[in-house]
This record gives C-alpha cells, structure tokens and sequence, in this order.
C-alpha cells in the first residue's frame, strides 16, 4: 500500500501527544527506577508503558508496519531495519532527566521506508513543543518552521554533547578528552541537556550549531535528524560521509563545515552497532 506522509505525520503527532499527558502525569510522581546496561543506564515503567501504547496504536492503524522500539530491543527484540516501512520508537528520550524531573523529556517517532529517514516527530513533553519534518516539506517546531543557525566559525558555536551511559574508565576517558579537545579549540561552550533528540533539534532551531555522541542508538537519533536536515542542517558520520542510523555515533551540526571541523577533534569509541 503507497504511503501518505501528511496522513501519518497528523496520527504521529496525535500519537505523541497522547502518550504525551502520560509521561506529564508520571513526570512529578516517585518513579519505580530499573537500570539496564549499566547504572546510568534507566528505564522506568512509563518508558516501558509507553512505548507499549505507541506500537499498539500503530499497529491498530497501520497492520502492515514495523517497528524498532528501544523498550522492546532491551527486552531481547532484535533491532532489524529492512526496506518496509518502519517506526523506530523512543518512548522517552532522556530518561534521567525524566527520572530527575529535569524537564527535557522527549517522545521520538521517526518513520523509515527503504531504511531511509522519510519522517520525524520529537515531542519535547514538559515545554508541550512539537518538532516535526517530512522528507522535502521544511522543519516546524509547534508550526513555525525551522532554519539552523549561519555561523560558520566552530571558534564561535555552541556545541551539544553528552557523557552518554557508559561508565567503564576507558570510555569515560575518551569521552573527556573528546570534551577537552572541542572545548580547547576553542568553542563558546558545550552544554549537556539529557536528550540526543533534544540537542539535534536545539541545532535544527538554531539555538546550538552542532552536536556529537557516540554510544546513542538508532531511536535517539533517527527522527531528529530528519528534523535538522529539513532545518538545512547536516548530519554525518563520525567517520565521514553520511550518517549512518545503525551506526550509533552521529555528528549533527548547522552546516558541513561545522561539521567537519568538530568531526576532525574527535577521538572515535566504538560500541556495537545497533
Ligand atoms: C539517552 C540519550 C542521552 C544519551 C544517552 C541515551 P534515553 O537516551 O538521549 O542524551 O547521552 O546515551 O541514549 O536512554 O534517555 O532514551
């Protein structure tokens, strides 16, 4: 059956939204706190209810879609992206700033047909802002459409970043010294707010010119960057050349010279792709 993007993207959102006041109601309430891969690694019970209510939903209205859903793969589903169309799912993104009442929380829908990106929604749940994009239409965040910042000097951007989850010694290493050499570049600063699909979209608003991570999976990532790219900004490999969505490691940034010049500080870590 032929895809109308309009169509999913008004059910996405209407999605996004209703899950929305659940993860709002659950935001102020003590939290039943899990740890997944390591100890900075959380999962709570609303990511786990909500991506159940995201994938029942899209399943009642489109039978024929798949899905990668971070929730369902830490619980053993394999992560398999083919040429069907596919949803990957983030019921929370920034799940410790949700565990912390740190009101950067994000519900992240991204829609996938020949495993490219075709669609993106980021619901920033506390700030009630809805980021959207389809392939070719522009960026909006709550219908005002996005353009990422004209700087093109990374001496005088604003850079995004995150310590991510992983807390052996030798990562957290890299992860610093990676911190040390894009802040010594110099940079006006780095700043850290919780949510891989939040700094992208901070970039697609020109709010940041550029962000970074490795170790981020695919459902961290794969709605923003269509919401930056639609914004006119880049998203690339750590390694060069186009972002890879099964990689787990992603530059993101307002421009390809940002890009490659914040790309050329960093020291790669390698994580299993997803
Ligand atoms: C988290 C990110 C965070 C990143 C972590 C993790 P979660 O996603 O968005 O910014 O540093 O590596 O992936 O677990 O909250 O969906």
């Amino acid at each position: 059956a032929a895809v109308n993007l309009e169509e999913i993207l008004t059910f996405g959102t209407g999605l996004a939204r209703t899950v929305g006041s659940v993860i709002l109601d659950a935001f102020k309430q003590p939290k039943n706190i899990q740890h997944k891969m390591g100890c900075a690694d959380l999962v709570t019970e609303t990511d786990q209810q909500v991506e159940e209510m995201i994938i029942k939903a899209i399943k009642e209205t489109y039978p024929s879609h798949k899905f990668i859903g971070e929730e369902s793969v830490a619980g053993g589903l394999k992560c398999n992206l083919t040429d069907d169309p596919t949803w990957i799912v983030d019921p929370i993104d920034g799940t410790t700033n949700f565990v912390h009442r740190y009101p950067y929380v994000a519900v992240c829908l991204g829609f996938c047909v020949n495993k490219t990106v075709k669609l993106g929604i980021v619901y920033n749940v506390p700030n009630d802002e809805m980021f959207t994009a389809i392939r070719g239409q522009g960026a909006f965040s709550n219908g005002k459409k996005l353009a990422v910042s004209s700087e093109s000097d990374l001496s005088k951007s604003l850079i995004m970043a995150e310590f991510g989850s992983a807390r052996d010694p030798a990562t957290v290493e890299t992860v610093l010294k990676n911190m040390s050499s894009v802040v010594l570049n110099p940079v006006h600063s780095i700043h850290c707010m919780g949510s891989a699909a939040l700094n992208i979209c901070a970039v697609a608003s020109a709010q940041a010119e550029a962000y970074y991570e490795f170790g981020i999976h695919c459902w961290d990532y794969c709605a923003a960057s269509i919401i930056l790219e639609e914004a006119g900004g880049v998203t690339i490999d750590t390694e060069g050349g186009p972002m890879d969505l099964m990689a787990r490691r992603i530059v993101a940034a307002c421009n390809l010279t940002i890009a490659e010049g914040l790309r050329k500080k960093l020291v790669p870590i390698h994580f299993p792709r997803d």
